[in-house]
């Protein structure tokens, strides 16, 4: 599969820093931030800083020190959000995955009971 980026996308005007976000967290190859639309008392969104479109952009061409550094990032954000009672993520691809935005990222929801997911 081709994977077609495009960097006029918003969480690519975020990493150039172009529009302002909540960071809460920061590493050489990952960024997480705030939601700007809040579904839960955490909703954290966890981003690679390369051009990746979707999860399994990444997974295939990311090197791994990105993808170690990606999945350290999301414990370490579990961790710091106190998350202890449990979280989902989530990361959506592509049309029928109902994806907003083209750069890959990965939700990370706690703070409340979530309920049932999948149908
Ligand atoms: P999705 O691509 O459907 O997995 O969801 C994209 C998420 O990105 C959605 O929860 C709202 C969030 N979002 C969209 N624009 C911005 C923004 O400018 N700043 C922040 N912090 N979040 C955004």
């Amino acid at each position: 599969m081709r994977f077609d980026y495009d960097d006029g996308n918003i969480f690519a005007k975020i990493l150039r820093g172009e529009i302002p976000n909540k960071t809460f967290l920061e590493t050489e190859h990952t960024l997480a931030f705030e939601d700007i639309a809040p579904q839960a008392p955490v909703h954290m969104l966890v981003i690679p800083k390369g051009a990746y479109v979707s999860y399994d952009h990444f997974a295939r061409d990311a090197s791994d020190a990105e993808i170690i550094d990606f999945n350290r990032t999301v414990a370490a954000v579990c961790e710091k959000a106190g998350v202890e009672e449990g979280f989902r993520a989530i990361t959506n691809a592509r049309a029928h995955g109902v994806q907003e935005v083209p750069h890959f990222h990965v939700h990370i929801l706690g703070g409340r009971p979530l309920g049932r997911m999948l149908e």
